[in-house]
């Protein structure tokens, strides 16, 4: 819970705001409906509220079987006064199945903040297509503790544990923001996401920054159905640390439990800068996911396995995996296998060779995929990106004076220019090869003598957008570094 987040109105607007409270102020201003001193139950605080108003609840233990319907309503503890978490932890919805459904009918401004929800079933099911959930703790239930029914909206800053089933549920037509949540030891999967027939507007679904671990199943799963629905998951920064199956694992034909066996699903997946950590596997995919800036480590069995047909899996770390990968269409060139210095927190530590070795931007399927902003010369690989990042060192020295200093600019858009120190006067020569193998740029480099230099590579502007391997020879040793160019 983050204290002093967000605090919409200062305590001496909500008492004005209350003396105003006349049915003539109530219908054309958003009012403050306090329970228990005004109405002593949520529901009767709700049916009397006009759209737009909140519903104020104090520190209690209130019951469930709440609906909010016909209007847009938000339904807050005190913690959006005060941002003390002890009113998020002592204000508390408690048993009822659902314990809160906000109905297709409420409005898109409707938003549940710093409340407790505890046991029951289904704790909080959202039907309408936008609304707000914040600052939430949700706790216990014998099921799904938020439940998508072709609803979306943000849910952010919340917690979500001991859930009997899976702590967030999307299905249907939904499209959930799932940002900067902590969701633990959840009976089956930390997020289920079914991927329904659908032909509407692109649904996005955005899972971003959370931590989800302990979780008994998987800790994200996308579970297919046959052919093309229309929609888009953007999987980006999040911590997945010990889930007992798959950290992130695709499902076939409605399939829920878990069978390690992946699926051809169709629908685009960008995976980009996550921590999989243990888990029996790190990521079982489909058939059309971008995956980027990960780190792999840890999984007992494999790190990535069937991220097969028109998926890339690119600029990834993989340490201490079972099987690194299988199965999948994995870019060795920009593949690194070392250990990428994780902290207790999986955050790395200086001097870890993730950081900045991630790409700002990958052509994939026509189409210019970028990472989240970043600091220092490049994301680093992973969920949490450091601070100031690395100063650019030249990896790739050998103890024979020859040394690749880099390609710069990386991404390129024209020319570019290596930088490359030799060891004597022979000649050298540098190559660009394409991720099929093909060489597509070669050039040889005489008269240069021993020594650093910078070399312009002015053919570069001919080459097609994608990726690229760059060889530098000499002298029978060769070196490379990788090139992106965007058009
Ligand atoms: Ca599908
Ligand atoms: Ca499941
Ligand atoms: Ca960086």
């Amino acid at each position: 819970m983050r204290r002093g987040s967000i605090c919409r109105w200062p305590s001496r607007v909500v008492s004005a705001m209350l003396f105003a409270l006349s049915a003539e102020a109530a219908a054309v201003r958003a009012a403050v409906i306090q329970v228990p001193a005004q109405f002593p139950t949520i529901q009767s605080a709700i049916d009397a509220a006009a759209n737009g108003d909140t519903v104020l609840v104090s520190r209690g233990t209130y019951a469930g079987g709440l609906s909010i319907a016909g209007k847009a309503v938000t339904l807050a503890s005190r913690f959006i006064l005060t941002g003390d978490p002890d009113d998020v932890a002592l204000t508390t919805i408690q048993g009822g199945s659902p314990l809160l459904a906000i109905q297709a009918s409420a409005g898109t401004l409707s938003a549940v903040r710093g409340l407790t929800f505890r046991d029951g079933d289904y704790q909080l099911v959202n039907y309408a297509r936008r609304a707000t959930i914040r600052d939430c703790h949700f706790i216990g239930g014998s099921t799904d503790l938020l439940s998508y029914e072709g609803g979306g909206g943000l849910v952010r800053d919340c917690r979500f544990e001991d859930a009997g089933d899976d702590a967030i549920d999307s299905d249907d037509a939904s499209d959930p923001t799932i940002v900067d949540n902590v969701i633990l030891n959840c009976g089956d999967d930390g997020i289920e996401v079914r991927l329904h027939g659908y032909t509407g507007p692109t649904l996005e679904v955005i899972i971003r920054r959370n931590v989800i671990s302990g979780c008994g199943e998987d800790g994200i799963q996308l579970i297919d159905y046959p052919g093309a629905s229309n929609r888009r998951i953007r999987i980006e920064n999040n911590v997945l640390s010990g889930n007992a199956k798959a950290a992130l694992a695709c499902m076939a034909d409605g399939n829920t439990t878990e069978n390690y066996a992946g699926a051809a699903m169709v629908e685009e997946v960008h995976v980009i800068g996550n921590t999989f950590s243990g888990s029996t596997h790190g990521l079982i995919g489909g058939d059309n996911m971008l995956v980027m800036n990960n780190i792999f480590v840890g999984a007992s069995q494999v790190g990535v396995k069937r991220v097969a047909g028109s998926s890339l899996v690119s600029y990834n770390d993989f340490w201490s995996n079972g099987t690194n990968h299988t199965a999948s269409n994995v870019d060795a060139w920009t593949t690194l296998l070392q250990n990428p210095m994780l902290d207790a927190n999986l955050h790395l530590q200086p001097g870890s060779p993730c950081i900045d070795a991630g790409t700002a931007s990958l052509l994939w399927n026509g189409t210019t995929v970028s990472a989240p902003a970043f600091s220092g010369a490049a994301p680093d690989l992973g969920a949490v990106e450091t601070s100031g990042g690395q100063v650019p060192v030249d990896t790739t020295r050998v103890a024979s004076g020859l040394a690749f200093a880099g390609v710069r600019p990386n991404p390129s858009r024209d020319e570019v220019s290596i930088s490359l120190t030799l060891p004597d006067a022979s000649p050298a020569h540098v190559e660009v090869v394409d991720l099929a193998g093909r060489q597509v740029l070669s050039q040889e480099l005489t008269g240069l003598g021993r020594g650093s230099h910078v070399v312009n590579l002015t053919e570069a502007r001919k080459l097609a957008a994608g990726l690229y391997l760059v060889r530098l020879r000499h002298g029978g040793r060769s070196l490379s570094t990788r090139l992106v160019v965007v058009r």
